[in-house]
């Protein structure tokens, strides 16, 4: 099997990781999630982190086939098309992006997104293959964190997003729009039913107390032994019984507001108003009445 090539930037201001993975024998690369800069308290927009990866691809003579998104993410901004906009690259994301969108175009009164998806390029869906190089990126859709969330399987490495975090801090929350503590579970069983070898690439890591370096890769075979929410061993009822009251301690993440209502366009910003300025919502009191998640 052709192994890809994984380099990963951490993201400390939102501990996310983003990641290029490239097809050794053609250059054939992808970036996964990437990260646009942005500081809540003065509003600054900033493209640095994502043109480092593409300092990056450039520098290794890497050909850049798609920007992969794993899930319309509520802790920071994408910079999918920021990136689209300087390569011409197209933008993937899970089909049922369209659910996310029909939720949260209405609470920032988004009426420029039509929530069908066609701000992105390629919805997939699972089962779905998408060529790079002697590779091919095989979808799964591994929803609970939210409707949209898939996993890119490239090779022998898993692109899980927020469905497994490390073993030691475990899974992500099922307490977003749409989420589901159940839908969660079997989505880690089925990335836990790959190859024991597959190494697995999280989203984020939150450095669990006891742990002092940010990691962020792991196997199938480690996170079966030691996966502190889903190990082998745990039943759906016990894993749904921990996450619920664990999503009920969480406080909203502090960027989900502006986050969300740029991630629904791809990484856009809302179009300009007649004055030729960009401004982002925050609707007030307004969270907390979104529809419930899925049990
Ligand atoms: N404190 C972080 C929390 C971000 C957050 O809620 N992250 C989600 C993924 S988008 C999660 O699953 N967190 C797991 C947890 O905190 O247990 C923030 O405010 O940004
Ligand atoms: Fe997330």
């Amino acid at each position: 099997m052709t192994i890809p090539m994984v380099q990963a930037w951490f993201d400390p201001a939102t501990n996310t990781v983003s990641y290029l993975v490239h097809d050794p024998a053609s250059g054939e690369a992808a970036i996964i999630d990437p990260v646009l800069d942005f500081t809540a308290n003065d509003a600054h927009i900033g493209t640095g982190s994502a043109e480092t990866m593409l300092a990056a691809a450039e520098a290794q003579g890497l050909t850049l086939r798609w920007l992969l998104e794993t899930h319309a993410h509520a802790d920071h901004l994408s910079a999918a098309h920021h990136l689209r906009a300087r390569t011409g690259v197209p933008i993937v994301i899970g089909q049922h992006i369209t659910a996310v969108q029909a939720i949260f175009a209405p609470l920032f009164e988004a009426d420029d997104v039509t929530p069908d998806g066609s701000q992105f390029d390629r919805l997939v869906a699972d089962g779905d293959s998408l060529p790079l190089g002697k590779l091919a990126i095989a979808v799964m859709h591994t929803p609970g964190h939210t409707p949209a969330c898939v996993t890119y399987l490239i090779g022998d490495a898993a692109f899980v997003g927020d469905t497994l975090f490390m073993p030691d801090f475990g899974t992500a929350r099922t307490d977003f729009p749409g989420g589901s503590a159940a839908e969660l579970y079997r989505s880690a069983r089925q990335i836990l039913a790959l190859t024991p070898e597959t190494r697995i690439f999280v989203g984020h890591d939150y450095l669990p107390a006891g742990r002092s370096e940010i990691r962020w890769e792991t196997t199938v075979a480690q996170q079966r032994a030691g996966n502190v929410h889903v190990h082998d061993g745990v039943s759906e009822a016990e894993f749904v019984a921990l996450r619920t009251a664990r999503d009920a301690t969480l406080a909203a993440p502090q960027l989900i507001l502006p986050s969300l209502q740029v991630n629904i366009r791809a990484g856009a910003l809302p179009p300009p108003t007649a004055d030729g300025h960009t401004y982002l919502r925050l609707p007030v009191n307004e969270l907390g009445s979104l529809p419930l998640q899925k049990v």
